[in-house]
């Protein structure tokens, strides 16, 4: 038993001992553990979450304050701003640490509400409604919900300032809507000038604009002005914004009248054989200095195309204004056999001409051979057909026999073909008898010329002044009285010192 007993207490005796070992074992372990743990811990944390907008601090990454270390990653080249994850290296003694840095926006901004003034219908930008926004990351501002600002008073809306973090701060503004009492404004306004008759664009080059409305109306009131009559008057621009405001500017219209008639230009006298036609229109125009359109009128009604004769025809023209003036021509119908005797009269007239001229000639040489031809080429028979000058001077030519008639005709084909201008002069007094002579003009004034001989005496007509005709018509029954109201003014001067009748020649 005692053995027993005493083997019993040995057994206790060594589990005790064993027990102590164990502790005592574990103890050292849990020692070197914790020294290890001391000596080789990872001294950077794994992840940081830092806030946007603070100062990144190298305390954040280290495990305790004891710890010393320095970042590896330019950490300056990170916004602090910048939303998002960023592996930033950190160096403590002469190892090298990663950690994951998390930059969130976790406050929500801030601002002050202003009390905007905008006109009806004119909403302010929500940026317009707060001032003094502050937050880390960019704020985005917008209406909660989109205010009426249709009418004039107070309006309350809610403007949302948003971050990047997506927090929202919400603030209060009251907006003062204002009515609209400000006038459009017209500009471009100027006096205007024009031509009477004409159409003024008086809303060329005017502008109107207004503090709210885009699209003032315009118009002119032009109720005082007549363009159909000169003067000067007022017109008036009146614009209009949509509240009704209106603003006036009146401008002076100054309508330049017209008084001048149209010109008409290219009317020439028209020589037609009978049963022809005549276009009365060909190469004329009509002008005038302020209407662009007079009218032409021609009163042909003279005309009889089929009977011969010399008819007058009369061109109107006519502007706007009634201003007018008229051109007339001669329309002469011949007959075929005329034209024809007409041709031969100008073949021989200037077969003579070549004859008794030649280009060396000056023309009042010219104009004396053909004075000298007439008076010595045709013998004095006392009649001829007097209907028509061309007969005469048909018969001058064919028969060379006549009286005055003939000598006046045959000259004047003469003057014609030799490009002298000539004008046909008749006695005005022919009770006891008639007389043809001309007229000439070689460039310094009219001059008669009577081709005719007098009986009897050497009298001689080339060239004489009214006076000199006279001095002869008075002293034989007024054989050269005539009305000077119907022909061009005669010249004065003599040139009879000039003129050698005996020999046929011109002194120079
Ligand atoms: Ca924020
Ligand atoms: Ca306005
Ligand atoms: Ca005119």
């Amino acid at each position: 038993m005692s053995e027993n007993v005493s083997n019993h207490i040995h057994k206790t005796s060594k589990k005790r001992k064993k027990a102590l070992w164990i502790v005592l074992a574990t103890s050292v372990l849990v020692l070197i553990g914790l020294i290890f743990y001391a000596l080789f811990r990872r001294p950077v944390v794994e992840s940081v979450t830092h806030e946007a907008g603070t100062f990144i601090n190298i305390e954040e990454f280290l495990i305790n304050e004891r710890i010393q270390g320095e970042f590896v990653t330019n950490i300056e080249e990170i916004g602090i701003s910048d939303l998002g994850e960023y592996t930033i290296q950190i160096q403590v003694k002469d190892k090298v640490y990663s950690c994951i840095m998390t930059i969130v926006d976790t406050l929500p901004p801030s601002g002050s509400a202003l009390s905007p003034e905008t006109l009806e219908e004119i909403l302010p930008l929500p940026e317009d409604c707060v001032v003094n926004i502050e937050d880390a990351t960019e704020v985005t501002v917008s209406y909660k919900e989109v205010p009426d600002v249709n009418k004039a008073g107070n309006v309350d809306t809610v403007i949302l300032l948003q971050d990047k973090g997506g927090n929202v701060t919400e603030i209060p503004v009251t907006i003062i809507v204002l009515a609209d009492t400000e006038a459009p404004v017209i500009e471009g306004a100027v006096d205007l000038s024009i031509d009477e008759g004409m159409t003024l664009e008086y809303l060329e080059g005017i502008a109107v604009t207004d503090n709210k409305d885009e699209n003032p109306s315009l118009i002119v009131d032009d109720s005082q002005v007549d363009l159909n009559q000169g003067g000067e008057y007022e017109a008036v621009y009146i614009a209009t914004d949509k509240a009704g405001n209106i603003a006036k500017q009146p401008i002076k219209v100054i309508v330049i009248p017209d008084v001048l008639a149209p010109v008409i230009e290219g009317t020439q006298d028209i020589t037609v054989e009978v049963g022809g036609s005549i276009s009365y229109r060909k190469g004329v125009t009509v002008t005038d200095d302020k209407d662009e359109n007079p009218t032409l009128t021609i009163d042909n009604s003279q005309v009889d195309l089929e009977t011969p004769g010399i008819y007058e025809v009369i061109y109107t023209a006519t502007d706007r204004k009634g201003n007018a003036s008229t051109a007339t021509i001669q329309v002469t119908v011949k007959s075929l056999e005329t034209l024809a005797m007409e041709q031969e009269v100008y073949e021989k007239a200037a077969d003579i001409l070549a004859r008794i001229t030649d280009e060396s000639m000056t023309d009042m040489e010219k104009a004396f051979a053909i004075y000298r031809w007439t008076l010595t080429s045709i013998g004095y028979t006392g009649s001829s057909d007097k209907s028509d000058w061309i007969k005469g001077a048909y018969q001058a030519f064919k028969n060379r026999s006549g009286d005055c008639y003939t000598y006046f005709a045959a000259a004047k084909a003469l003057y014609n073909v030799a490009g002298i201008e000539n004008v046909d002069i008749v006695k005005s007094d022919t009770s006891r008898s008639s007389h043809y002579w001309s007229l000439i003009n070689l460039g310094d004034g009219w001059y008669h010329v009577d081709c005719t001989p007098r009986s009897g005496s050497g009298d001689n007509f080339f060239m004489v002044t009214d006076a000199e005709l006279e001095a002869y018509s008075s002293l034989h029954r007024n054989s050269h009285i005539f009305d000077g109201s119907l022909y061009p003014e005669r010249a004065t001067e003599s040139v009879q010192h000039m003129v050698n009748y005996s020999n046929g020649t011109l002194n120079q």
